[in-house]
């Protein structure tokens, strides 16, 4: 699962890039109706790739709602067995993927984690690396969780895994909903694998960080601790 919005420079690259190294897996993009024509140029791609499709969405609702979405529908999909979700920016190396899935033989979800052995981040600023040390270091104090990196988005599941997830009570978006997402799965009883990664700087395109997403990440801990 790929959400997309704006993606038009990196999509067509990284979907070539993931169907070589992972050539049988399938790909769906989801797309919030990505004005620079994003989806159109997924939907040109499914004419050489059968194995992509792309789940367009209304309008831009976030992150969360459209990972949301892409999850309830794949629950009624009952061919799919497992799942990986990442970005389309190419902060995430699609040769990854192969050793990520054969790890769920194991454990229900493999994390991709920079904060493990072996992990790391390229080329982001001195101000990002410590704003996401801080972020998992005050997650994981508030929360209790054992897991390295709770704001990554290159997560590789067991689809069992989201059928216990209560999805109507997740509302974050962005960091937030990757955190939440990852604390319901742990609460769930899921086991954890961290898969050490090497995290890049978006190739192309624009940043949808902003100060909304991390005044909700500040909350947000307090919010599942207290169950409101
Ligand atoms: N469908 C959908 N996808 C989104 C939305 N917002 C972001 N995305 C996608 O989610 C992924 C992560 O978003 P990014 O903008 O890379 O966020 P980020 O990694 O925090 O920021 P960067 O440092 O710029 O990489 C990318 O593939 C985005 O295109 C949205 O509202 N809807
Ligand atoms: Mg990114």
């Amino acid at each position: 699962m790929v959400p997309t919005y704006n993606e038009k420079e990196n999509i067509a690259a990284l979907i070539k890039d993931i169907f070589t190294s992972a050539p049988n897996i399938f790909i769906r993009v989801v797309d919030d109706n990505s004005p620079d024509g994003t989806a159109r140029i997924v939907q040109e791609l499914t004419n050489t790739y059968p194995n992509l499709s792309l789940m367009r969405r209304a309008g831009k609702e976030g992150l969360g709602i459209a990972y949301i979405d892409a999850f309830r529908a794949v629950l009624a999909e009952p061919d799919v067995r497992s799942l990986i979700m990442m970005d389309a920016d190419f902060s995430h190396d699609p040769k990854e993927i192969n050793t990520m899935l054969a790890k769920l033989s194991d454990y229900d979800v493999v994390n991709g984690s920079r904060y493990v052995t072996g992990g790391g981040i390229e080329n982001w600023k001195w101000y990002r690396r410590l704003l996401s040390r801080f972020a998992n270091f005050y997650v994981k104090t508030i929360l209790g969780t054992k897991i390295s990196d709770m704001t990554t988005g290159f997560i590789c599941l067991n689809k069992d895994v989201l059928k216990k997830i209560d999805f109507d009570r997740i509302s974050s978006d962005g960091y937030a909903f990757l955190v939440e997402l990852k604390y319901r799965f742990f609460k769930s009883g899921a086991s954890f694998y961290e898969h050490p990664i090497i995290y890049r700087e978006r190739r192309e395109g624009q940043s949808k960080m902003s100060s909304g997403v991390i005044w909700e990440s500040v909350w947000l801990p307090w919010k599942l601790k207290l169950g409101i």
